[in-house]
C-alpha cells in the first residue's frame, strides 16, 4: 500500500475552530421506523422530536443519542417538499453533518467569504430555554455543513423540540463518538473537494492513500483525510479510479445518484462487546477468510485482545507508528448500496487501517459481485 504523509505545515492561526460534529441529519422515507432501527440494532436512546406535535407542519425529527454521537433522522409530510425530492433521488442518506462552533456568524462570513456557497444565512433560535445560533454552507453533492453555537441553551436539543417520549429504550451498545465521516465525489473531483476544505475551512490533508496500488487489483479509488486543526473532525474524502472491476465509489455514484456520504466511523472503547451486541441485534458485517488472522500477530506486533473473539466477529486489525486500531465494516444499511457505518476502535494508532484495505476491498467485492454489480 503506497501511503504519504503530508508534512505539518507551520501552524497558523485557526479562522475555523471547530470543538467536534454537533450532529448528523439523516433524510429518509419512514423516521419513525428509521429512529426504531437506530435505537433496537444500534442502542441509540431517546433525545428529541419535532412535527405536527409541536407545531411543525411539514416534516417529522426524531434525534437519538449514544455516547457523544447525535443522529436526527427526518421525514417529509408531503410528496411536494424537497426533503421528498431528495430521498426520490438518493435513497434515504445523510443531508448534514453539523458542527460544533464557538461563534456561527463568524464561522459562516470565514467560509463564504473564502469562496463557499451559502446554505442557510445565520439566524439565532430561541424558545425561552437560551439561544441556539446557526449558519450553514453547502459540500459535496447536496450534503451540507451547518455550524451550530450553543451559548446557554438548556433545551432538549434544539428550540422547536421537544424531549422524545417513548416507553422502549434498548441499552446503548457502547458507540461513543464519531470519528470520521466520508464522502464520495465524482470522477476528477478529489482535488476540488481537498481544495475546499483546505482553503474554505482552513482543514489540511494528514493522509493520503494512492490509487496507483489499490486500483491494480482491488476496487480502485483515491482516498484523503482532511482533518481540522485540531485533530476534532475528520472528513476523509474518496474518488473512483479507473481498474479491472468497478469501483465501490462509482457504484455509490450510481445508485446515490450523486456525491454523499458513504460511511460514518463510530468508536468504542470496547470493540468486541459492541460488535458482539451489534450482531446479535440484526447488524450485517462485511467478513474476512479467516486467513487474514494466520499472519496478523506477525504484522501488527502484540495486541491486548484475544485473537479468538476478533476471528470469530472478523474484526481487522492494523498498526502504524503510534499504536494499533481495531475497525469493522457494516454491509450497505440500506438497499441501494450507499451508506454503511464502520466500528472502530483506537489503541494510540491515528492512522485509517492501510494495512486493511485488501481484506477489507475483496470483501466489498464479494459484496458487489452478490448484487450482479461487476
Ligand atoms: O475511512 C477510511 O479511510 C477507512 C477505509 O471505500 C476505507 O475506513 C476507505 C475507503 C472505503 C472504505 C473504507
Ligand atoms: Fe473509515
Amino acid at each position: 500500500m503506497e501511503t504519504l504523509t503530508i508534512d505539518k505545515p507551520t501552524q497558523t492561526a485557526d479562522f475555523l475552530p471547530l470543538n467536534g460534529t454537533d450532529y448528523v441529519e439523516f433524510y429518509v422515507g419512514n423516521a419513525k421506523q428509521a429512529a426504531y432501527y437506530y435505537k433496537t440494532a444500534f442502542g441509540f436512546q431517546d433525545m428529541a422530536y419535532a412535527g405536527p406535535e409541536t407545531g411543525i407542519r411539514d416534516k417529522a425529527s426524531y434525534v437519538l443519542q449514544q455516547g457523544k454521537i447525535r443522529l436526527m433522522l427526518t421525514t417529509p409530510l408531503t410528496s411536494g417538499h424537497p426533503i421528498a425530492e431528495h430521498i426520490k433521488k438518493h435513497g434515504d442518506g445523510v443531508k448534514i453533518l453539523a458542527l460544533s462552533v464557538n461563534d456561527a456568524y463568524d464561522a459562516f462570513k470565514q467560509t463564504t467569504q473564502r469562496g463557499a456557497q451559502p446554505y442557510m444565512e445565520p439566524q439565532t433560535l430561541t424558545d425561552g430555554q437560551g439561544e441556539v445560533r446557526m449558519s450553514g454552507i453547502k459540500l459535496y453533492g447536496e450534503t451540507v455543513h451547518l455550524f451550530v453555537e450553543r451559548k446557554n441553551y438548556s433545551g432538549s436539543f434544539l428550540p422547536g423540540y421537544k424531549p422524545m417520549e417513548s416507553h422502549y429504550h434498548p441499552t446503548d451498545t457502547g458507540l461513543q463518538y464519531i470519528d470520521h465521516c466520508v464522502g464520495n465525489v465524482g470522477w476528477h473531483k478529489m482535488n476540488q473537494w481537498v481544495n475546499f476544505y483546505e482553503d474554505i475551512m482552513g482543514f489540511r490533508n494528514i493522509l493520503t492513500f494512492d490509487d496507483k496500488m489499490i486500483s491494480t487489483e482491488y476496487s480502485a479509488l483515491m482516498s484523503k483525510v482532511m482533518s481540522n486543526g485540531n485533530g476534532f473532525v475528520k472528513f476523509p474524502i474518496n474518488e473512483p479510479a479507473e481498474g479491472k472491476k468497478k469501483s465501490q465509489i462509482e457504484e455509490y455514484l450510481e445508485f446515490y445518484e450523486g456525491e454523499g456520504v458513504q460511511h460514518l466511523a463510530l468508536a468504542t472503547h470496547d470493540i468486541v462487546k459492541t460488535v458482539t451486541e451489534l450482531q446479535k441485534r440484526g447488524i450485517e458485517f462485511l467478513t474476512v477468510p479467516t486467513t487474514y488472522y494466520d499472519d496478523l500477530i506477525d504484522r501488527v506486533g502484540h495486541i491486548d485482545e484475544d485473537l479468538g473473539p476478533l476471528k470469530k466477529l472478523g474484526i481487522l486489525v492494523d498498526r502504524d507508528d503510534e499504536g494499533y486500531l481495531l475497525q469493522i465494516f457494516t454491509k450497505p444499511v440500506e438497499d441501494r448500496p450507499t451508506l454503511f457505518f464502520e466500528i472502530i476502535q483506537r489503541k494510540g494508532a491515528k492512522s485509517f487501517g492501510a494495512g486493511n484495505f485488501k481484506a477489507l476491498f475483496e470483501a466489498i467485492e464479494r459484496e458487489q459481485e452478490s448484487r450482479g454489480n461487476l
